[in-house]
């Protein structure tokens, strides 16, 4: 094998000696100043994967919800999933291996996994709108490159655009045509058709806040609108033309903070909703004649699409299984919901789609959807006519916070509900959100879908005596895969009550794993 190239190229893309990180829970993500090698690497890896698979690969330039100044790479597998757990492993094997020794890395996992080197290899590559991912992107060109693949740089598109482009390459087109405007109208479409039969929409109605996070999602949007013909009202706010990706705005804020993002103009009752910064993640709010704030998360998504999903099933006489997959991070009422009142099955993952969109494919149809909103509908094994448009609006390779947008949009439409009666659906518990640094989060394992802490010890235990105290209450630590802190999650029955539980948990986490800085204050 020739790995001239990668030899002389590697050097322009040095890895900083010591540095070590991880394939985390959406690939690698740290600041964009010791990103550069990793690009480069994994620029090499996609090829590898591409000849391997005899398929294109895609690899993706984003940080998603970090700051600005974070970036980071998720691989796209030839299906538009997430790249598998194997593979993971030889991403951070080749991430961390000294210079000196990375073509001896490179060979190995060519031996390992046999691949044919003489095999063409392809590339989609695409980035978000942060500052680095110019110069990180072309690290990923170089890398592929060397290795004699070929890359298309789709330059900036949403994360899932980048997903479906892969998909549309590997089913030749019948996933649809790999292009931006492909999207738009592969989506638009199915939206029309499907919303043309909808009860008739106030132009109240069809005005949906939306808010950009500052990011691709926003760009991606104002592209969009035209094809959707004004039956639905974009109104875009934090647009990216002047504020700061993620900053006070955005999905994650919105979901942690539990209030609406700065720089949107909302009115009483108005239906409103967040991206994320590479636009995989959506959430829904209102607030209310009290100028009280509801959040509609990814638990509330998941109920409203199951809920229309099933009602389908029964009018079109199909017994197809139908199932939600969810995380730790599932608000108990949605679970009690789901199970209890619509009689869907219900299973629980780890953080991460990965995780659920492989448990979603063991049924008919699976949706699945992180509270935080990053979610789809997937494996539509047996899709029938009557579900035909919906299954075309949903990007069914990862989740797409526009595409899901359309679909909710629709059912709110087709089923003749506000936002507030879809809001009434269940009540949340209250619940809490907290980040706690300490100085190596590994020290925290997890078990049963990390709702069960392992290590260190005695801190589980800790858990379940202060979670004893309150009422309907449960709480579960994490190390972040995206971020360097341990995530502590608490809900009981009051918000005092959350609040006061997941500042103890946090305090617990501080003693026993080794707390950085002050003690969490309440
Ligand atoms: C990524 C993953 C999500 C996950 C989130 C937080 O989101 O794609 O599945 O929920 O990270 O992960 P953690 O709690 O491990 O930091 P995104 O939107 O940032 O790519």
């Amino acid at each position: 094998i020739d790995l001239r190239e990668v030899s002389q190229k590697s050097k322009l893309h040095p890895k900083p000696e010591g540095l070590a990180l991880q394939y985390g829970t959406a690939g690698f993500r740290t600041d964009a100043k010791h990103l550069d090698h990793i690009m480069f690497r994994m620029g090499l890896l996609a090829t590898l994967r591409s000849k391997k698979t005899k398929s294109t690969i895609g690899v993706m330039v984003t940080a998603s919800h970090n700051p600005e100044e974070d970036n980071g790479v998720k691989l796209i597998d030839p299906m538009g999933e997430m790249v598998t757990a194997v593979w993971e492993g030889y991403a951070t094997q080749l991430a961390n291996t000294e210079q000196d020794s990375l073509l001896k890395e490179l060979k190995d996992i060519i031996e390992k996994e046999d691949i044919d080197m003489s095999e063409p290899a392809s590339i989609y590559v695409g980035k978000d709108t942060r500052p680095s991912g110019a110069s990180l992107s072309r690290a990923v060109l170089d890398g592929v490159s060397s290795l004699g693949g070929k890359t298309h740089d789709y330059g900036l598109v949403t994360t899932p655009q980048l997903h479906y482009m892969v998909c549309c390459c590997n089913t030749h087109g019948c996933y649809g045509s790999p292009t931006v405007e492909g999207y738009y109208q592969k989506l638009s479409q199915a939206f029309l058709q499907l919303t043309q039969n909808a009860s008739n929409r106030t132009d109240d109605q069809k005005r949906l806040l939306v808010d950009g996070a500052n990011g691709i999602g926003a760009l991606k949007m104002r592209e969009m609108e035209p094809f959707l013909r004004s039956k639905l009202q974009v109104v875009l706010s934090n647009d990216s033309s002047s504020g700061k990706l993620n900053h006070m705005c955005g999905a994650d804020y919105v979901k942690v903070q539990q209030k609406a993002p700065q720089g949107m103009n909302m009115g009483v009752g108005e239906c409103c909703c967040s991206f994320d910064g590479d636009a995989d993640r959506i959430v829904y709010y209102y607030t209310d004649s009290k100028g009280c704030f509801h959040l509609l998360d990814g638990d509330k998504i998941a109920t409203l699409i199951s809920t229309y999903l099933k009602e389908l099933l029964t009018q079109a006489g199909l017994n197809l299984q139908i199932a939600v997959v969810q995380t730790a991070y599932a608000n108990g009422s949605s679970t009690r919901y789901l199970e209890d009142v619509m009689k869907v099955a219900v299973c629980c993952t780890k953080t991460g789609v990965k995780h659920l969109h492989h448990a979603a494919q063991e049924y008919d149809i699976g949706v699945y959807f992180e509270a935080n909103g990053h979610g789809t509908v997937s494996s539509l094994k047996r899709a029938v006519k009557l579900l035909e448009s919906t299954i075309n609006l949903i990007n069914q390779t990862v989740g797409d916070a526009i595409s899901d947008m359309l679909v909710i949009e629709t059912v709110l439409a087709i089923r003749g509900m506000s936002v507030q009666d879809w809001h009434a659906i269940y009540t949340d518990l209250p619940n809490r959100q907290l980040k706690v640094t300490v100085s190596d989060r590994r020290v925290i394992d997890t078990t049963d879908a990390e709702r069960r802490a392992v290590t260190p010890e005695g801190l589980q235990d800790a858990i379940d005596s202060l979670v004893k105290k309150y009422k309907t209450a449960r709480s579960f630590v994490r190390p972040s895969g995206t971020e360097d802190v341990v995530r502590v999650y608490a809900e009981a029955d009051t918000q005092e009550n959350a609040d006061r539980l997941a500042h103890e948990v946090s305090l617990a986490v501080y003693r026993l794993a080794e707390g950085v800085g002050d003690e969490p204050k309440p």
